[in-house]
């Protein structure tokens, strides 16, 4: 078996690779569920439906998240109305919102909740929350204001500086079902092209989950998410500026190196190699731009065989 650590964007593109060269039911991800919120009161968990839709075939990869060939009526009557609409939900993505927000109020756990909906996209990889209790990515702005994370990176298009994160719940919330076992029995683990500080890190803050994936050091690889010390999409390279960490190849070993091995860096970062070694990870050089699902795969395959 092999586990990933799982945030949106990256870690799908990636996921799509592994499934063209492994066995989908071979595959285990703990996916991140800081970026979960509330909104029209549906319990909404982008980071699992990124994965979802995007191994089912039906992402929209263009957009990123959400469906494709999406239809926007209820938003566009909801705009009517003066309601909240700076959230795009699409009508098909909306089902999934409901779905999940009724099985939830039914008192499913997240967990079954997101196997059911797998199942029902015909995604044979197994999706694990990283817990079934709710934790909250928050983030202090430079100016003091204390924002959601979707208010972080939608409403205000992830363009103001950040002071801090924080991970609401973290401290209390319980790893989710399978998550511990999946990162103690895997071959081999990867913790994917996510950004670092609001995909990755809530994952390890969930108790417990951190230690077991330092516990796999030896067979744990990351996939750095930056390229020429900046992010392919999102954040990730300010952010990790703003935490301390630098956005660079040697920034990225840095914020791993208890936890990982190894790490692969994109071709053109090849110079960074040394400073990745001296940080104590080892460092292979591979094309990391996932532009396509034959790119994907081939990453796939450098991120299982290389030893
Ligand atoms: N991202 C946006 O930039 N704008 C949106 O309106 C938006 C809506 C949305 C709806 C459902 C969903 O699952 C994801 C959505 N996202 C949107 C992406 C979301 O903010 C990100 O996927 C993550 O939270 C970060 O990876």
């Amino acid at each position: 078996m092999i586990t990933v650590l799982a945030g949106g964007v990256g870690a799908a593109r990636l996921l799509r690779g592994l499934v063209q060269v492994i066995d989908p039911a071979s595959i285990t991800a703990v996916v991140n569920t800081g970026d979960d919120t509330v909104l029209h009161g549906l319990s909404i968990s982008p980071d699992l439906d990124t994965v979802t839709y995007t191994l089912s075939g039906r992402s929209d990869d263009e957009r990123g998240w959400g469906l494709a060939g999406e239809s926007w009526t209820v938003m566009d009557q909801l705009a009517t109305l003066g309601g909240e609409t700076w959230f795009r939900l699409g009508d098909r993505d909306l089902a999934t919102h409901l779905y999940r927000t009724q099985r939830l109020y039914e008192g499913a756990r997240l967990s079954e909740v997101t196997g059911e909906l797998a199942q029902r996209f015909g995604v044979h990889v197994t999706l694990l929350p990283m817990s079934d209790d709710p934790v909250r990515t928050r983030l202090t702005l430079a100016d003091g204001t204390e924002v959601g994370f979707q208010e972080y990176f939608v409403f205000l298009a992830h363009s103001v500086p950040v002071r801090a994160v924080a991970f609401e719940g973290a401290g209390t919330a319980r790893p989710g079902p399978g998550v511990l076992e999946a990162l103690r029995e895997a071959e081999r683990v990867v913790i994917c092209p996510s950004n670092p500080v609001v995909s990755i890190a809530p994952i390890l803050a969930v108790p417990g989950v951190r230690q077991a994936v330092a516990d796999r050091r030896a067979d744990t690889v990351v996939v750095s998410p930056l390229v020429g010390g900046a992010a392919l999409k999102g954040p990730a390279d300010r952010l990790l500026r703003e935490m301390g960490h630098g956005a660079s190849s040697e920034g990225i070993a840095r914020f791993y190196a208890d936890l990982a091995a190894t790490m692969v860096i994109d071709v053109s970062d090849e110079a960074d190699s040394a400073m990745v070694e001296a940080t104590g990870v080892r460092c292979v050089v591979a094309p990391t731009v996932m532009a396509n699902a034959t790119r994907a795969a081939a990453l796939a395959k450098v991120v299982l065989d290389d030893r």
